[in-house]
């Protein structure tokens, strides 16, 4: 037993008349000390123990020697651990009766003389380790209880370094382009300059006024929390990690990595959504990881990705959107129709549970993900089209709403982005997505009396022709997709891209602002224009600027490189404030009213795609990394690197 654990007998401040003064008062001179209450006589000594002895003799006694101490012993100690029911298994199959003697509990539950031998022998070594205390000088019970404060300390801090614990061994290996050259173009090069200046002014102004916190409000300088994150802390700085990494920002990536050491905590009593903490930290972390190998971003991805896992204790296995991390009890969003889970949310955790398996060597993330698909597969869907809402519960649909915007969006993205990330082996992925592709050109992509071409919201069959800015990513998505196309589609894919990024710059180019509308639509005479007041915001958000740098990468027209730039003017013109960035209430309005909230996908999406947009294409080559829904750079698990059983999990 550690001395510390015997301080309250022996070092607590005694009453008043007990022994004489506070203590460790030091009064009394050398040697032992009479008027302290840690120096007593030898006499005295004995007389303690014997008390003390007597009284746990005592207390043991009647627990082992009373009838059926045992039954006592299991019942008191043991037992109501047991009496808690698990989780509900995934997949709703009926669950084995539970098996005797199973788990450490339940062996010292049953008892024998194995257990009281132990108990006894606990006793005993308690009752010398008493009597040595009692022996020393009260000095030396200091200098112990100091020593094993720093011991513990000690063990903590190696237990850091060593990763953690039951994670395998793992080779880093850099994979290709996590850094490229600078742009061989003057001009270029200090376009993509001015990029990482711009993050280098997002960054500074969230330290110095939110360190720590989720974002910051640069009018008000301080700090902004979102309940995405529940009171999980730090979201700008594992936003930002890899983008930070990849402009060489190398001071501020070291104090990022000090901070996720010392800070990131997600041990915490908090309800996050799943899907966010997802992207923005299990995506963040894991892409710090693959760009710098520092094993504390596996570490942490891994611990999150557990942590997340009881969100698939649901009947189907579909998870809840949101999950409380410390109780691990989920739930569905109260306006969700009909109690259902959010198509784009359980549809985009594939790529970051696929690679937790790989990093962490256990299946259980990747066969979460897999029965999504299973799940999915087994479905009817109305004109091949998948509605955004699905009862968890049920497994069945709920109101058939279609989006490839808000609620359906990164569910598309995912499927097509499996499959490359698989090295092309995951065939499920890739039918899905094409299939899912031809549905949508067959029911919601429509061309305006203009020649603009857009995608509408499908509802229960009737369209609605509005586009939102989150629907822009499509663009990217259709293009990067152009290569796997059937049936001789590659081409067609590469227009369809290419149209929507127009239509998504003319929502830009309508404005007063040059920044585009959260929704803009194509009926009563406008097109790519907000009506309602509630849809003219923008938000630092990334989708349009991300089509632009899939276009440019795959069909190198400059137009994207200059439209890219047109939105960077924008942003320093209306959106820079001392503080930072921010949103923008009105982007039809002559005078900008900010929302004051620099949100942290400005860092990791917005500013990064920006600067690939501007760097020469070997910096995170599209052959060997995709970008998750947050534009975090996760590698390709290539077949010939021995992942064949990774891609088919
Ligand atoms: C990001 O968090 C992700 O891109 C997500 O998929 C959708 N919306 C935001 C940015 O707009």
């Amino acid at each position: 037993m550690p001395a510390a654990s015997l301080l309250p007998l022996f070092g607590s401040a005694p009453g008043p008349g007990t022994l004489g003064g506070p203590a460790g008062s030091g009064a009394g001179g050398g040697g032992r000390k009479a008027a302290s209450p840690g120096a007593f006589r030898l006499t005295e000594k004995f007389v303690l123990l014997l008390v003390f002895s007597a009284f746990i003799t005592l207390c043991f006694g009647a627990i082992f020697f009373l009838p059926d101490s045992s039954k006592l012993l299991s019942g008191v100690f043991f037992h109501s651990a047991a009496l808690q029911p698990p989780p509900p298994p995934p997949g709703g199959q009926p669950r084995a009766p539970p098996q005797p003697g199973g788990g450490p509990a339940a062996a010292a539950a049953a008892g024998g003389a194995g257990s009281l031998e132990r108990i006894r022998a606990d006793h005993e070594r308690a009752l010398r380790e008493a009597k040595e205390t009692l022996q020393k000088l009260p000095e030396e019970i200091r200098r112990d209880i100091r020593q094993d404060k720093e011991k513990l300390l000690q063990d903590a801090r190696d237990r850091k370094e060593a990763g953690a614990p039951g994670l395998p061994q793992r080779l880093f290996r850099q994979p290709v382009g996590a850094v490229g050259q600078e742009p061989a173009d003057p001009d270029v090069r200090q376009r993509r300059e001015k990029i990482k200046e711009m993050m280098k002014h997002a960054w500074d102004n969230y330290k110095r006024y939110a360190w720590g916190l989720n974002e910051l409000k640069p009018i008000s300088k301080q700090g902004h929390s979102s309940n995405l994150f529940g009171n999980i802390q730090g979201a700008t700085i594992v936003d930002a990690l890899d983008t930070l990494y990849i402009m060489e920002m190398k001071e501020e990536f070291k104090e990022a990595k000090e901070w996720v050491e010392k800070n990131l905590d997600f041990n915490v009593n908090a309800e996050i959504s799943v899907f966010e903490v997802n992207i923005r930290f299990v995506g963040g972390l894991l892409s710090a990881y693959y760009l710098s190998g520092e094993e504390v971003f596996r570490k942490k991805a891994v611990e999150l990705g557990e942590k997340l896992l009881p969100a698939f204790n649901t009947p189907t296995g579909i998870p809840w959107a949101l999950l409380n991390i410390k109780s691990g009890i989920g739930r569905n969003w109260p306006w969700a129709s009909g109690g259902s889970s959010i198509l784009a949310e359980f549809g985009t955790l594939h790529l970051e549970f696929v690679h937790l398996s790989h990093l962490s060597g256990n299946p259980v993330f990747a066969e979460k993900v897999m029965n999504i698909r299973k799940v999915l597969n087994r479905l009817d869907k109305p004109e091949g089209l998948y509605p955004n809402y699905l009862n968890p519960s049920s497994g069945q649909w709920g109101q058939h709403h279609v989006s490839i915007g808000g609620l359906g969006d990164s569910f598309y993205e995912y499927l097509l982005k499996a499959w490359l990330m698989s090295d092309k082996t995951d065939e499920d992925g890739k039918k899905m997505y094409y299939d899912a592709v031809q549905a949508i050109e067959a029911h919601l992509i429509r061309k305006s009396g203009g020649g603009l071409t857009y995608i509408a919201e499908w509802k229960g069959g009737l369209l609605e022709h509005k586009m939102g800015h989150l629907t822009c990513f499509a663009g990217g998505m259709f293009a990067l997709g152009a290569d796997g196309a059937p049936n001789d589609k590659t081409g067609h894919h590469i227009e369809l891209g290419a149209e929507i990024a127009r239509t998504c710059h003319e929502s830009y180019d309508r404005t007063r602002m040059k920044l585009g509308p959260e929704a803009f639509r194509f009926d009563g005479g406008v097109e790519a224009i907000a009506t309602r007041q509630n849809e003219k915001y923008y938000i630092l958000r990334p989708e349009v600027i991300e089509t632009y740098m899939y276009m440019w990468r795959l069909t190198h027209d400059p137009k994207y490189r200059q439209w890219g730039w047109e939105a960077v003017e924008a942003l320093e013109k209306h959106c820079r404030v001392d503080g930072g960035y921010s949103g923008i209430r009105d982007v039809y309005n002559n005078h900008e009213s900010h929302d004051d909230v620099q949100q942290s996908f400005f860092l990791s999406e917005t500013l990064k795609y920006l600067y690939l947009l501007f760097s020469e294409d070997d910096l995170l080559p599209f052959e060997h990394w995709v970008f998750n829904t947050e534009a975090h750079p996760l590698p390709i698990l290539h077949k010939d690197d021995g992942n064949k059983e990774e891609n088919q999990k």
